[in-house]
């Protein structure tokens, strides 16, 4: 998935605010620069990281059954929409869609994959919509009453772990109304043993902490900032109590990080928090989508269950 490339203003502002907290952090979103998102394309490959090859085995697997629950020409909204690899598994069993509504903030990579989806699906109506999903944004009209599609949503990569609780049901309230009358796919990475997710988030070849590093290398390289290179390092556990992968960047030594010439002071073992990926349960998870108005429908996961895609019927 892909999240916004921010403009210079709102990454320094937002970082001298998360350096300025108590517990410091910053949000995920600033991962994804060009060498950030390349990286992430890295981790979906990596042996560990099992989310990316889970999903895309659901959907290789399953794609009828989901296509099914969408019905006939639908109107298919994908949130956050990245390269468009796998809504291909849909479009290829979908029944006459009516539009693909791809909605990214990063336009020029928005415009790129649907210029490659078009030449695989000539006879497609692609929309896309260049906007933050998660705020308010337009979208091309519902089908018609009477032309027998509905409008419906796919939210795949487990992208929500990635919002606090809070953002997550912001989103899923919203999706509920946009998508009224017809219903959401979404994948959730599932709880499980720690070890597996440790090993996700710690691969053996170093990619996730070249991620997480390059946080701050592009700091360094859009805002000039000063900071040691080998001062901080990846750090990831899962926190149990609250179900979550926490990645942090932790500094070896009392150190300080310039900002604007703004020093801030880190003593050694002190972090800057810069993501948090939520672990669910299929029951807690369609409680919470209940709470936003949508009623629970076919779930899948693969054997081990350790990933699962979701249908959540939307409200009438
Ligand atoms: C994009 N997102 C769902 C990934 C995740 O697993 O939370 C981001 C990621 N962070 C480290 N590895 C992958």
């Amino acid at each position: 998935m892909n999240y916004p490339v921010r403009a210079r203003t709102s990454f320094a502002a937002d970082l001298h605010a998360g350096l300025a907290l108590t517990r410091r952090s910053v949000s995920p979103k600033y991962f994804y620069d060009d060498i950030g998102s390349r990286l992430f394309e890295q981790i979906c490959e990596l042996p560990e990281y099992y989310p990316t090859r889970s999903e895309l085995g659901l959907l290789r697997a399953h794609a009828a059954e989901m296509a099914e629950c969408m019905g006939p020409r639908a109107q298919l909204i994908e949130y956050g929409a990245g390269a468009l690899r796998k809504v291909r598994f849909l479009l290829d069993r979908l029944e006459s869609p009516q539009a693909f509504v791809p909605l990214d903030i990063s336009g020029a990579h928005l415009l790129a994959a649907c210029d490659e989806l078009q030449q695989d699906y000539p006879a497609l109506c692609i929309a896309p919509v260049v906007a933050d999903f998660t705020q308010p944004h337009d979208l091309p009209p519902r089908p018609a009453p009477g032309s027998g599609g509905r409008r419906v949503g796919f939210f795949p990569g487990s992208s929500i772990g990635n919002f606090t609780p809070e953002e997550a049901q912001d989103f899923l309230r919203m999706a509920a109304q946009e998508l009224r009358g017809g219903g959401l796919l979404i994948g959730i990475d599932l709880i499980k043993d720690p070890a597996v997710l440790h090993a996700a988030y710690n691969d053996a070849a170093g990619v996730t902490a070249a991620f997480n590093l390059n946080l701050l290398e592009r700091a360094r390289r859009e805002l000039g900032a000063e900071f040691d290179a080998d001062g901080f390092f990846h750090s990831a556990f899962y926190n149990a109590p609250l179900q979550r992968i926490e990645m942090h960047l932790m500094s070896r030594r009392r150190q300080a990080l310039l900002l604007d010439g703004v020093p801030y002071q880190f003593d050694a073992g002190q972090t800057l928090h810069t993501e948090n990926s939520y672990k669910y349960s299929v029951a807690g998870f369609q409680a919470q989508a209940a709470r936003a108005g949508f009623r629970p429908g076919p779930v899948w996961t693969d054997e081990r269950e350790w990933f699962g895609l979701l249908w959540l019927q939307s409200p009438p």
